[in-house]
């Protein structure tokens, strides 16, 4: 009885110490808290894996520089103004943001503006009221139209390794046109199909209404069902999200994966798990680029503006590299995915 009763004692004792002890700490968490600069970083699909990556470096950079990174999902312009406020609100000085929607360039400045707040954007840079890019807001993203190039090189060269006809051939070109930088990618590819020997009417447009796998399944659906005659296709779109939707598509409508070549932009996880499937399916490869540079760089870039005053560079472009079942584990390890 009085072993188990000192037992007791001794418990709460201890729980008491503990718990002052996590006081302490927690309290001087919150101290140094104040000290440290705080950012958002702002994506329009939270979901996807380029953008969980990019948070996640944003996060380390942070980590190892000194700042705390708030990452937050905005899918909408509402949930733009009022993710903007709330970091206000908890004592951010600025914010990375790929946007919902570029039109929302001047809406975002204004916010920002109020708020004192510096912001950079990445990926989808903002429109301004006359629909030109916002050039006074320093932003990083991919190199668009020659990523686009090595889409459509991708796609001539395996193509031709197929021996396919090209006269015979179609290309779905899933479209985004009101991003620029989706408008951009596409472009690039479909210049080089037009130089190796493809139509113009051979290229089937197929517009999007999200830029994810959903949209990508949903605007390719109906054009292989219409198209049914057709043997060899080719796909490509501003993502590999899309052209994954876009190769579902082509299986659930029975088209043989060797009479598939889609080519995607991003190398993100989505992309991985493709390549790495036992099963060769339509998705031969994608143009991959770091989305651990993008997350990373732009924070860096903003901290820095923030701490030192240091104006970040006004327009950073990124390359790309193929990345195909062959080498997806490499081009990963390369681009710190
Ligand atoms: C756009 C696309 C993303 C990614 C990014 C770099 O925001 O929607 O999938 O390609 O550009």
């Amino acid at each position: 009885m009085m072993k188990s009763r000192r037992g007791w004692a001794a418990l709460i004792a201890a729980t008491l110490t503990l718990t002052l002890v996590g006081c302490q700490k927690r309290e001087h968490a919150g101290e140094s808290a104040t000290e440290r600069p705080r950012i958002g970083f702002l994506v329009k699909m939270p979901e996807q894996a380029w953008f969980i990556n990019e948070q996640r470096a944003a996060t380390e950079a942070g980590q190892r520089l000194g700042f705390d990174v708030v990452n937050i999902g905005v899918p909408d312009g509402e949930k733009t103004m009022s993710a903007i406020d709330n970091l206000a609100a908890q004592g951010a000085a600025g914010f990375v943001i790929c946007a919902p929607d570029v039109r929302l360039g001047p809406a975002i400045a204004a916010r920002a503006r109020q708020h004192g707040m510096k912001f950079i954007t990445v990926d989808d840079q903002l429109l301004d009221a006359s629909g030109k890019p916002l050039a006074e807001v320093p932003h990083l993203g991919l190199s668009s139209y020659n990523i686009g190039t090595q889409v459509g090189e991708a796609l001539v060269a395996e193509m031709t390794r197929r021996g396919w006809n090209v006269a015979e051939a179609r290309a779905l070109r899933i479209t985004s046109n009101e991003l620029p930088t989706a408008r951009e990618r596409v472009k690039g590819a479909t210049d080089v199909l037009l130089k190796n020997g493809m139509r113009e009417d051979q290229i089937l447009d197929a517009p999007q209404r999200t830029t994810d796998t959903e949209g990508g399944f949903n605007a390719a659906s109906p054009m292989f069902a219409k198209h049914g005659g057709v043997k060899h296709w080719l796909i490509y779109a501003l993502n590999e999200e899309s052209v994954l939707g876009a190769v579902r598509a082509s299986e659930q409508l029975g088209i043989p994966s060797e009479n598939v070549i889609g080519v995607g932009i991003n190398g993100a996880g989505e992309a991985h798990a493709e390549l790495s499937k036992d099963r060769i399916t339509g998705f031969y490869g994608t143009i991959a680029v770091s989305s651990t540079a993008h997350g990373r760089d732009t924070a860096e870039h903003l901290f820095r503006w923030i701490k030192e005053g240091t104006q970040p560079p006004a327009l950073t472009e990124t390359t790309g590299v193929l990345m195909t079942r062959e080498n997806w584990q490499q081009v990963k390890q390369e681009l710190q995915l």
